[in-house]
Order: structure tokens, then sequence, then C-alpha cells
């Protein structure tokens, strides 16, 4: 379908069409083998200046929004999701400067993330605290002009790979979620150190590990925002980025449909292509449905963003639950029609399906989003 993109949207989206048919696909089945972050990939993507999307203008970047973030995901997912997560990670751990950080802490960081210089990554999650995000423990004290962080995030995307790190940590316990507050760590800084390389069923390409912090000390004005407005900066962020997940399921769903509808053309049984038989047809329409019902709903909601920062939960969470769970759907739909080699790695379709999996869970579980819709409808309605 036509979504009448302008000129420069219509260029984004060329160009990392081009990286991911000619870098990102080739690549991928290796990378997942290996479990190798894409570093080379990601040079390519600065190197085409599309780190700088969602970054201002006045800092090197594009001035340009969700939507447009939303369109390059879009192609980076069709090609490979544990890649695209790469990059996408990156965005996530910037958009607390971008929402709450000081003009200082944006001058310092903002033009090195738009150039590819340096990539980012965002630290919520630990041990104990996963869809309960007010339930860290990590701690942050000020000593003098320092700020002093102990604790361990745990799964954190881009960790080892990212030099600058946006962390979550209690600076007043007594107060709950409004008692958390977010710093900006970098890779050098003393006391701060990774766990080893997760394991993990999909996105393999991608570097998942665990955030020590062990007395690491940071200058005081590496404070994001206001001393107890941590939780309110991460759900901003969290609203900000589902839409870049959703979108990745569509990229995913889109992929997985291309390989299914290419090889029932070409797979013969009973004397003829897959394809003429009716169960393959309602399968595969039932597929490309869904893939274009979850853009339309994740665009609709990328530009609601951009045009309403102030209400952005209950779409971003929607999109998120309707495109996530499109993908999971359509990738094991992919494997069945697929079949046999469906289920071989020498076909895309198996790993398509084990990446799909993390998109119902990473940057809050379905469940938590239907939660967060619940509630705004409750609000809504009242
Ligand atoms: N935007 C701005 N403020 C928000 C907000 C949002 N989207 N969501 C909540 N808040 C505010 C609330 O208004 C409330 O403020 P007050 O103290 O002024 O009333 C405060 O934040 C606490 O909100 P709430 O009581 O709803 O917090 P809960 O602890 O119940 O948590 C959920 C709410 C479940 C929505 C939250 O914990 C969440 O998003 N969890 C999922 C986290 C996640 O995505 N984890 C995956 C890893 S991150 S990659």
């Amino acid at each position: 379908m036509d979504y009448f993109l302008t000129e420069e949207q219509q260029m984004i989206k060329d160009l990392a069409a081009q990286i991911s048919d000619e870098l990102i696909i080739p690549q991928r089945a290796e990378l997942d083998r290996t479990e190798e972050y894409p570093t080379e990939i990601l040079d390519a993507v600065a190197q085409a200046d599309l780190f700088g999307i969602y970054i201002p203008e006045e800092y090197g970047g594009f001035g340009t929004g969700c939507f447009e973030i939303v369109l390059a995901l879009e192609q980076f997912g069709r090609g490979c999701t544990g890649i695209a997560t790469a990059f996408a990670a990156s965005a996530l751990g910037v958009y607390p400067i971008l929402i709450s950080g000081s003009p200082e802490l944006k001058d310092k960081y903002l033009s090195d993330i738009a150039s590819g210089k340096k990539r980012a990554a965002f630290a919520l999650t630990e041990a104990n605290a996963g869809s309960d995000a007010s339930g860290i423990q990590t701690t942050a004290v000020l000593d003098g002009d320092e700020w002093v962080l102990n604790g361990t995030k745990q799964w954190i995307t881009n960790a080892g790979e990212a030099q600058i790190y946006t962390v979550i940590a209690i600076t007043d316990k007594k107060k709950g979620p409004r008692g958390a507050t977010m710093f900006v760590v970098e890779d050098t800084d003393p006391g701060f150190s990774y766990g080893p390389k997760e394991k993990k069923l999909g996105i393999r390409a991608s570097s998942t590990r665990e955030l020590i912090f062990k007395d690491c000390r940071i200058p005081k004005d590496r404070i994001i925002g206001r001393q107890g407005a941590g939780f309110i900066t991460v759900m901003k962020t969290l609203d900000q980025s589902r839409p870049g997940i959703a979108i990745l399921g569509v990229g995913l769903g889109q992929a997985a449909l291309d390989e299914s509808v290419t090889y029932a053309k070409q797979r013969v049984q009973f004397g003829k292509p897959i394809i003429s038989f009716q169960a393959i047809q309602h399968m595969l329409a039932d597929m490309a449905i869904q893939v274009e019902a979850a853009r339309a709903l994740v665009y609709a909601a990328a530009k609601h963003i951009d045009a309403h920062p102030k209400d952005m939960s209950k779409a971003s969470s929607m999109c998120k639950v309707f495109a996530t769970d499109m993908a999971m759907k359509v990738t094991v739909d992919a494997v069945q029609v697929l079949a046999g080699y469906g289920y071989m790695r020498e076909y895309p379709v198996e790993k398509m399906m084990r990446d799909a999996k993390i998109l119902q869970i990473y940057e809050g579980t379905n469940q938590i989003q239907r939660n967060v819709i619940g509630q705004a409808l409750n609000k809504e309605y009242a």
C-alpha cells in the first residue's frame, strides 16, 4: 500500500532497504551462527547517516522523529531482528537524554551518536525488576562532586558494545518510583564492568550482558533531569521506543511472508505449485492481511506520537502488542508453509520464528502493554 511518504522519508526508507539487502541479509545467517556483534554493518549505517534520524539537526541529526526511525527499522527488521535490535537499542539508550537531559548533556553526547561514532544502551532491568520497573535495587549516592553507583543490571542490549549507558538507580528508597534517578555512565568509568554474553534463543547478533556497578563513580553533572524524575523518564522513553519494536515485528512479518510466497510458488506437490492450493493461499492471504494491518497501525501510532508527545502511552502499547503478536503468528505460519524445509537451518524462516519471540517480551511484555492500554481506557471512560 502507498503510505504517501515525503521525499525525505522515502530516502530514509530506500537507504535502509539498501543496507538491509546488500549487507544485512547476506550476513544474517552467519552472524546468527557465530553470535557476533554486527559492528561493520552498524558502521555502514553510520556512514549512511542513519544514526542521526532521531537526533535534532543542531547536533548533526536529521531532526526527524518516531515515524522516520520506524521506516528505517522496518527495513533493518526485514533483514534481521538481531542486527536491527543493535541499532534500535542505541536509540533507546539515547531517548532519556533527548527527553530529559540538560543542554550540557545533549551537547556532550548527541553529536557523537548522530555521527555513529558512539553507540548507546539503556539500563533498566534487574534480576528482580522486569515488568515491575519500579522494583529496581541499584543505588546511586552523592559523595561530594560524584555519584557512586552500586548494583547489577540484567539483559542489557548493546552491553559491552556501547560507549554511553543511560542507567536508572534509586537515590531515595523511601520514595518508591519517585525516588529513582537516571544517569549517564560511560564505558570507561571506574567501577563499571560487564557480565559474560548471554546465550539466547534468537536475536543472536545482538549483544546481551549484565552491567555491573561496584562503587562506580561518575561526575555529579551526569544526572539526567531532576533527582527523583527517573521513573517518569523511563516510562516516557519506553513510550517513545515501543513503536520501534512494533515495526521490527512488521519487518520480520514481511520477510516471513516474502519467503513463504516465494517458496509456495516454487514447491511442487501433487503436480502443482503449492500456492495453487486453497489451504496455502488462505494462509498466505491471512499473513499478508496481518502484516499490512500491523504496518498501518504502527505508522499511525508513530505519527500520533510525533504530533502528541504528551499522549503516547496507549498508541505506543497498542502497536507494540498488535505488531509483535502478529510477527510471532506469521513466522510460525511461515515455518508451516515451508514445512520440513522451514524447520531446517538452510532456510531463513526458522531463525525468523526464533527471533520473533523476543518482540513479545522485551521493552515490556505484551501482558504489560495490555495493562497500560487497559489503564488508559479506564481513565478515558471515567
Ligand atoms: N508516562 C509518564 N508517566 C508515567 C507513565 C508514562 N507512560 N507511566 C507511569 N507514569 C507515572 C505515573 O503517572 C506515576 O506518577 P505519580 O507518582 O505522579 O502518580 C508514576 O509514573 C508511577 O506509575 P505507576 O504507579 O503506574 O507505576 P507502576 O509501578 O504500577 O508501573 C508499569 C507501571 C507496569 C506500566 C511499568 O512498571 C512498566 O512499564 N513496566 C514494564 C517495564 C518494561 O518495559 N520492562 C522491560 C525492560 S526495559 S527494556
